[in-house]
């Protein structure tokens, strides 16, 4: 069968009205003859419609996207007992088929995907019994095999993925007692070894890999069950646990999520339903207060959109089915479409074509559910660049990024070519100045780029470009700033000595992908005329 990728590349149609905004969906569809019955077109952005059902109805579930896109679901719990049936969810059909059982059946357990293509269950329980076993699922056989088990059985503890490779699984609980040890996974020998512990036993937490590699633990409840403001970070490199900012407010059944600016979002959580979030800084190790959620939500699942806001969906003891978008810009929740049926307990997924998954779930008193629904999120705008050409060295792209200050062009030229990539194929759009001086020349359309001619761009000037109507779809895609400085070639939006130094330093290199923002008049080298060029701009800067 074809990848979703050779689809997308055989697009050659617009969208029938059917599916105006997807059509990637329309075309997943046409190669899917007999399934189209089955499978929504899901052609609303912000709705929630249901896709096929899972086989086996279950919450405390996992959901694992695999390299090959479709998404295994394993484990989870049924009224009374714990599952070892697992599941494949293909997005191509809408379908869900089976695939070979857990060795163990375990709900509350973490499933993580190696960089193998293997996905590692690890712990969880079955009625009565926290679990130290763990086993590995191979994509290519369909089949589960034993690995290392861990220390001491544990269930909601959490699974990360350290960029070294490890797992890290930390906390959790284990008849009834909180931990506070934690374990690294390594996938070379299969085995397990102890590693830091927190400063108190917690279980009901989140953990969040940060950027700089560390691992953020925070809230959950210690055990004489009462919430914990507190919070933790792993260092990788020394194996140890230390005391980073505290909460605001003391949760646990809360989300986290990383964002695209490095911060971390804590949303909701017990005890009662918390409608509170807070924002994690790297930086300080300190907590702030952002916008609070319009619906009080724990249990609930939260997921990073390709266009940088956060969904999070249903979650609460009430049988609400609402769902919200954090926008990191702004700091606000909205409403967005609700789920057809609500849930908590279950899992979400992000799938490659930027749908998101929710699958099972339980309603309030503990009645497991077999559905699935899929939210778009609409077409996203995924990264926005000047592109220029510098003779016979080709092209260059300067990232402008799509939050925080603007990105910096240092190159002069008659024509800038502002470059918006998207999620899908796009065919039509347009592409407006709300501020600054330019004027907007022909679009083009390639792939999953639109690409705007910009003419009549003045120096010493940020350009603010809004973007709507991509593939008709009716809605607005942001708004960019463009920074133009010409000169400030080490882009710290001010030309000075250091600018000329750099040159200097790279001068008659030809130009290549490190070093093409000295080239500022596009001549291929760089040159005498681009440290004049910036000596002529001197003193210039940006805010
Ligand atoms: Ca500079
Ligand atoms: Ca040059």
């Amino acid at each position: 069968m074809k990848t979703p990728v050779q689809l997308i590349t055989a697009i050659t149609q617009p969208a029938t009205p059917l599916c105006r905004a997807r059509p990637v969906v329309l075309l997943l569809l046409s190669f899917s003859a007999g399934l189209a019955s089955m499978q929504p077109c899901v052609a609303t952005p912000f709705e929630w419609e249901y896709t096929g059902s899972l086989k086996t109805a279950r919450y405390h579930h996992t959901s694992t996207l695999l390299p090959d896109g479709r998404v295994l679901v394993a484990g989870g719990e049924d009224r009374s007992d714990a599952l070892a049936s697992a599941e494949l969810y293909d997005p191509a059909s809408g379908t869900w088929s089976d695939t070979g059982s857990l060795n163990t059946a375990r709900d509350s357990h973490t499933a993580t995907l190696l960089p193998s293509g293997m996905v590692l269950a690890a712990g969880g329980r079955e009625p009565g019994i926290s679990l130290a076993s763990a086993e590995l699922y191979d994509p290519a056989t369909g089949t589960w095999s034993p690995t290392g088990s861990l220390d001491i059985g544990r269930e909601f503890h959490t699974a990360t993925l350290l960029p070294n490779g490890m797992v890290l699984v930390a906390g959790g609980r284990a008849s009834g007692i909180p931990l506070a040890s934690t374990e690294l996974y390594d996938p070379a020998t299969g085995t397990w070894f102890p590693t830091g512990s927190f400063n108190m036993g917690r279980v009901f937490h989140t953990a969040t890999l940060l950027r700089n590699g560390k691992v953020l633990v925070a809230g959950g409840q210690d055990r004489n069950q009462v919430q914990l403001a507190s919070a933790e970070l792993y260092d990788p490199a020394t194996g140890t646990w230390s005391a980073t900012g505290s909460l605001n407010t003391a949760r646990y059944d809360h989300t986290a999520t990383l964002l695209r600016n490095g911060m971390v979002l804590v949303a909701g959580g017990n005890p009662d339903e918390l409608d509170s979030a807070e924002l994690y800084d790297p930086a300080t190790g300190t907590w702030s207060l952002t916008g609070s959620l319009n619906d009080g939500r724990s249990d609930a699942v939260e997921t990073l959109l390709p266009n940088g806001m956060v969904l999070v969906a249903d979650g609460t003891s009430f049988n609400l089915s609402s769902a919200e978008l954090y926008d990191p810009a702004t700091g606000v929740w909205s409403l967005t479409g609700s789920l057809n049926t609500p849930r908590k307990d279950h899992a979400a997924t992000l799938l490659p074509n930027s749908m998101v998954l929710v699958s099972g779930g339980a309603l309030s008193g503990r009645a497991p559910l077999a559905s699935a629904e899929l939210y778009d999120p609409g077409i996203a705008l995924v990264s926005v660049a000047s592109r220029l050409t510098h003779g016979s060295a080709g092209s260059f792209d300067i990232d402008m990024p799509l939050s925080g200050s603007s990105g910096v062009e240092d190159r002069q030229s008659s024509t800038y070519n502002a470059v918006f990539t998207f999620d899908v194929p796009v065919t039509s759009g347009e592409i407006t100045v709300i501020s600054g001086t330019a004027t907007v020349g022909p679009i083009t359309f390639s792939g999953n780029e639109m690409t705007a001619a910009l003419t009549g761009v003045t120096d010493v000037q940020t350009v603010v470009l809004h973007t709507q109507n991509i593939n008709d779809d009716g809605l607005p895609h942001g708004d960019v700033p463009f920074g133009f400085l010409t000169g400030d070639v080490n882009g710290d939006r001010v030309v000075d000595v250091p600018d000329e130094n750099q040159i200097n330093a790279d001068r008659s290199q030809p130009v290549n992908g490190s070093n093409f923002r000295d080239d500022i008049n596009l001549s291929g080298v760089v040159d005498r005329p681009d440290f004049l060029a910036v000596r002529a701009n001197r003193g210039h800067s940006l805010p």
